[in-house]
């Protein structure tokens, strides 16, 4: 660390502090998880209970109130994918997440952004409603999942040849895959076999696997929100 041409002793070099505000099963904050395995970066976990929102949360995500939050030597970083995107600019000397070629940057933050607006409020109609609603968003996703396919077309990953932006943005929602199958009496892997196989490689990584929940503990949660909502 340089302050005016002189270096400073290594004892006033600021640790790095990163915590990460979140909660174990949301697909968002997998994404995070993820992408600070793939970088190597050691961090501490502080799980929210989202019924009872912590000072501390509130404090960190004002606007939003909601996880995942990043908290890098106390200045939070609120939003999935813009974590995301600061922790590949922050560790930017290893792994690389997004492409390097602006026009391809572009496209995964396309995809992603589409995952969000689309995917996100489908899957959402499968566990959270039965009948005709539930029947739509069955549909729905199957639509996108496939359309997700034609993106990922003969790569091994979103990213290519290795993990990208796309891949992270994705991977979460494949935790739940049980629980929308499960409560919806339909099968992804009949439907997106492509998109089975991808997950299938996604999860042979460690920084993958030891990210996500198990999709069984997903499933007793959904059935608790929905026991909840009355719903079962
Ligand atoms: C979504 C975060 C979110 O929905 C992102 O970070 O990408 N666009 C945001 N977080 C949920 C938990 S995961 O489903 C959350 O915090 N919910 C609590 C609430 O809405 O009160």
């Amino acid at each position: 660390m340089k302050e005016s041409g002189r270096s400073l002793h290594p004892k006033y070099k600021m640790a790095e502090e990163v915590k990460l505000l979140d909660f174990w099963g949301g697909m968002f904050g997998m994404r995070v998880r993820i992408a600070l395995a793939e970088k190597g970066v050691a961090y501490e976990y502080v799980e929210q209970d989202l019924r009872n929102k912590t000072p501390l949360l509130v404090r960190m995500n004002p606007i939003h109130k909601r996880v995942p939050v990043l908290v890098h030597n106390g200045k939070p970083i609120s939003e999935s994918s813009i974590i995301v995107q600061y922790i590949d600019e922050t560790w930017k000397d290893r792994a690389p997440l997004l492409p390097s070629d602006p026009y391809q940057r572009a496209q995964a933050r396309f995809w992603v952004d589409f995952i969000d607006k689309k995917l996100y409020v489908e899957t959402r109609k499968i566990w959270m409603n039965k009948g005709e609603q539930q029947e739509a968003g069955k549909k729905e996703m199957i639509a996108i999942l496939k359309q997700l396919e034609e993106v990922l077309g003969e790569k091994a990953f979103f990213g290519g040849e290795r993990l990208g932006f796309i891949d992270i943005g994705l991977i979460g929602f494949s935790t739940w895959f049980y629980s929308y199958e499960t409560i919806g009496n339909f099968s992804i892997e009949a439907e997106c076999p492509k998109i089975m196989g991808w997950v299938k490689r996604c999860l042979q990584k460690e920084s993958v696997s030891k990210s996500l929940p198990d999709p069984i503990k997903v499933y007793h949660f959904v059935l608790q929100v929905r026991r909840g909502l009355g719903l079962d």
